[in-house]
């Protein structure tokens, strides 16, 4: 698929925010910090329509992005960041329970993972809850420059073993980096093969 069209639709800080036309939600969520919005600038071909930040916390409201005038990419806060959660009871913000659990524009969510690290409880326990609760969700490692290729595969292997002892079927994995454009066309091809479902 190619991105000929991307523009910053809204900001939300509550779900009834979100737009109200019927054009379908991909959505990208992980812990603070892991690369969503460098993530949504690669995809878009546009640095700077997504704000990034060193400073984990940056995007704390739902952004969407129309793309092609026929779908958004959606730009989550992230999760697992103190300073954001103190004042939240559980472990994920109620924004994000809200609009994953509950908004119906959402098709299909990401969930990034930093491709450097174990398999981090938050993340499982995030993957857990959308199991539960039947909500259609990929993986995409992030950083990927970061390692080499066997490092990287080794890792991916990794967090596979970590979701087989919850999972008998495993969700569609695929490795990116911003820094490289690395993993652009094939995150594209499979929006795409998803939009049509
Ligand atoms: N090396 C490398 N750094 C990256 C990559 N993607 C993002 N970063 C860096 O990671 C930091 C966080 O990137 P963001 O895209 O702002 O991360 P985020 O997940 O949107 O963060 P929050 O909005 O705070 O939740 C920035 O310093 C980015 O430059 C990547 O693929 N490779
Ligand atoms: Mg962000």
């Amino acid at each position: 698929m190619q991105i000929s069209k991307a523009e910053f639709k809204c900001s939300s800080e509550r779900i009834a925010q979100v737009p109200k036309d019927p054009l379908p939600d991909i959505a990208f969520i992980g812990r603070s910090n892991v690369g969503k919005s460098s993530l949504i600038n690669l995809l878009t071909g546009r640095q700077g329509l997504a704000k990034v930040s060193g400073t984990p916390g940056k995007t704390r409201l739902i952004n969407h992005f129309r793309i092609n005038d026929a779908w958004y990419l959606v730009d989550l806060p992230g999760y697992g960041y103190a300073r954001t959660s103190k004042v939240q009871r559980g472990e994920f913000s109620k924004l994000i329970t809200d609009y994953v659990l509950r908004c119906e524009k959402l098709h299909f969510l990401f969930v990034l993972v930093d491709i450097r690290l174990e398999p981090q409880r938050i993340d499982l326990r995030f993957i857990e809850m959308l199991g539960e609760n039947g909500v259609p969700f990929g993986i995409i490692f992030t950083k990927a420059d970061k390692l080499s290729k066997t490092q990287r595969e080794k890792s991916v292997e990794r967090f596979r073993t970590a979701l087989s002892e919850q999972w008998e079927e495993l969700p569609p994995m695929l490795v990116s980096s911003s820094e490289r454009g690395l993993g652009r066309d094939e995150i594209l091809d499979f929006i795409d093969s998803i939009l049509k479902v």
